[in-house]
């Protein structure tokens, strides 16, 4: 994907607890994205391109959490050490956080409220929107959640999608769900490339 004033870079959860082996819901490989990724941002920056960034970032106690209903370990607690952004990644631009309250949900897009169903936005969508952007090039973690949602709801928006997948890795909490994953995103007109 070549940048310009009208495509933007989407990095994902590039956090802790993603991406440091000592991370409560560590990756497999998460660190190794972290490289490919400083360099997108660099060729990015250089075409004048928008970067942006997303945070899990929960409160202590929701019911994305195992503990309290959900099926994941605690993880990107709000401002704990695990919800940093990965200390060797290049940050650059704004970072719009998700879950803030409680919410489920793994889009960069919107969140969930889990007693009510309804949805609602992050901001994300207006960010591009005052930008005038309608390419988005998604990278970070992790491929089968985050990412994913991510970028389905950024085709929602009508935006053109590509995910790196080099840039990325999968939980595969089950064998195999990076490559459904991909076979999803590729269905719905997302390039993997
Ligand atoms: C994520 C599981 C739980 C992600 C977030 O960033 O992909 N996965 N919360
Ligand atoms: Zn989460």
């Amino acid at each position: 994907m070549d940048y310009d004033g009208k495509t933007a870079l989407i990095v994902v959860d590039v956090q802790n607890d993603f991406a440091d082996p000592d991370g409560s819901l560590y990756v497999a490989g998460g660190e190794e994205t972290v490289e490919p990724i400083n360099q997108e941002i660099d060729r990015a920056r250089k075409a004048g391109a928008y970067v942006a960034y997303t945070q899990d970032w929960h409160p202590e106690s929701t019911t994305h959490f195992e503990k309290d209903g959900g099926i994941w370990p605690v993880h990107c607690v709000a401002g704990t050490w695990g919800a940093e952004l990965h200390p060797h990644l290049e940050v650059t631009g704004e970072a719009v956080r998700k879950g803030t309250g409680g919410e489920d949900g793994y889009s960069g897009f919107s969140v969930r409220d889990p007693e009510t169903g309804e949805k609602s936005s992050t901001g994300l969508a207006e960010l591009l929107r005052e930008r005038g952007i309608e390419r988005l090039v998604v990278v970070g973690l992790a491929l089968d959640y985050c990412v994913k949602a991510t970028a389905l709801d950024a085709r929602s928006e009508g935006l053109a999608v590509t995910v790196l997948r080099d840039a990325t890795r999968a939980v595969d909490l089950e064998p195999g769900d990076g490559e459904r994953a991909v076979e999803e995103l590729e269905a719905a007109g997302v390039a993997v490339s």
